[in-house]
């Protein structure tokens, strides 16, 4: 007789602490504005693959050269995602093992050179990442950065700037991206600089790529030599990062004259078995998932409709009299900024979270405030717009923001009843993942 397995145990019995708590998260989820620019709602696919059997498997190596055995379909989910990678990006290489952003820029790192070189990368305050040479972060411990950013006047990046600044440091890495820069990346203008100083040029879109698939910002993939992302933000992915890269070094010469490798090669093996073991199959198989549902139109209209969003959201705020960082947005977030204000970033993200506005806040270009006080708050449209809200409930948010902003001193008057009428919007769109039609 065919053993029956037991029927399998429900988080709710199994552990109903946990599951009181995942539906605590998702109440707060589903009745406040998810503002944070980098946080989205996964479609409920992605996360039922994230949550799949795959998650017990042990795959160290690539399809087709594991040190396990028991792969085969293991690789052909593998494949599927890193087909899918290509195709969607236009790419000659993909990675799809490292396990989020970070991981994938140090991957990216290895890839081009040990530690001790010299990169160019925006600084945290200017609107970069941790990872593009900061400080406290591997990048600024192990390799050597030299800063560019917007200029402090005008918030939008000066290339002839940043070219002087090539000429004379002549680094090894120009990474270009960032997690708080509201303007579009001009890949051919940095190429153009990479080239003339021999130099690789890495494109961290984690925060755009939905904006490059969409058509709406420029296409980094044929400028750069390595292109790194995340899948969990504007893609609506699983937590993850993934690699692009172009196949042959055009450097191979003369930063790997004794490598046999090229630069495909040498990013795969910075991923497994440098820096990483075993690859996370089941957000591999969401990876895939999430890459599939970028190919479609809907999800062209779905970035197109973001930057239209924050458009709006920024003329809303900007008509009420804020000052936004670089004067507005040419892409999902924007940064207000406070550096004339009475109050710092942090108050006035406390305060619009007290609303049920959830944003963050953030250093802008020039902020006098440290870095845990900050004079800027950041938000942006991702999330909203995967509910489907379009530019009317963008002026409702816009005014929402301006009666916290104007009332910080009686915040107890208004935050309950601003807290109750986002609610009541919230709930009359469909959430992806939660209350996905
Ligand atoms: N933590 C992400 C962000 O919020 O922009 C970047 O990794």
């Amino acid at each position: 007789m065919r053993h029956c397995p037991e029927r399998p145990m429900h988080l709710r019995q199994a552990d109903p602490e946990i599951y009181a708590l995942i539906q605590k998260q998702t109440r707060l989820e589903s009745s406040t504005l998810k503002m944070i620019p980098s946080e989205n709602f996964a479609q409920f696919a992605v996360l039922e693959a994230t949550g799949s059997i795959l998650t017990n498997k042990y795959a160290e190596g690539y399809p087709g050269g594991r040190y396990y055995e028991g792969n085969e379909v293991i690789d052909e989910i593998e494949s599927l995602a890193v087909a899918r990678a290509k195709a969607l990006f236009g790419a000659e290489h993909a990675n799809v093992q490292p396990y989020s952003g970070s991981p994938a820029n140090q991957a990216a790192y290895r890839a081009l050179g040990g530690p001790g070189c010299k990169i160019m990368g925006m600084p945290v305050p200017q609107g970069g990442h941790l990872t593009h040479g900061w400080g406290v972060n591997f990048s600024g411990t192990d390799y050597v950065q030299v800063p560019y950013g917007p200029n402090p006047h005008t918030g939008v990046l000066d290339y002839d700037q940043i070219r002087d600044t090539a000429r004379r440091e002549r680094p090894r890495m120009i990474w270009v991206g960032g997690t708080s820069y509201p303007r579009v990346f001009h890949y051919d203008r940095f190429a153009e600089i990479a080239r003339e100083v021999d130099a690789y040029l890495v494109a961290d879109i984690a925060h755009i790529n939905g904006l490059i698939i969409a058509g709406v910002h420029p296409d980094p993939v044929p400028h750069c030599d390595v292109v790194t992302s995340t899948s969990h933000k504007m893609l609506r992915g699983p937590r993850a990062g993934f690699l692009l890269s172009r196949i042959e070094d055009r450097y191979q010469h003369k930063y790997f004259p004794q490598s046999k490798l090229n630069l495909a090669k040498r990013v795969d093996r910075a991923v497994f078995p440098m820096l990483q073991g075993g690859p996370h199959i089941h957000v591999i198989a969401a990876m895939a998932v999430a890459f599939k549902e970028a190919t479609t139109s809907q999800f062209r209209e779905y970035g197109r409709q973001i930057v239209a969003n924050c458009r709006r959201l920024a003329d809303g705020l900007m008509a009420r009299g804020y000052r936004l960082a670089s004067g507005g947005t040419d892409n999902h977030l924007l940064i207000m900024d406070f550096r004339d204000a009475p109050y710092t970033g942090k108050q006035v993200a406390k305060a619009l979270a007290s609303a049920g506005i959830i944003c963050n806040f953030n250093m802008v270009p020039g902020d006098p405030r440290k870095p845990l006080v900050t004079s800027g708050v950041r938000m942006g449209t991702p999330a909203l717009t995967s509910m489907g809200m379009k530019e009317p409930e963008m002026d409702l948010i816009a005014g929402w923001i301006d009666q916290v902003c104007r009332h910080m001193d009686r915040l107890d008057e208004i935050a309950g009843r601003i807290r109750a009428e986002i609610a009541e919007l919230c709930s009359r769109f469909s959430i992806p993942g939660i209350t996905e039609k």
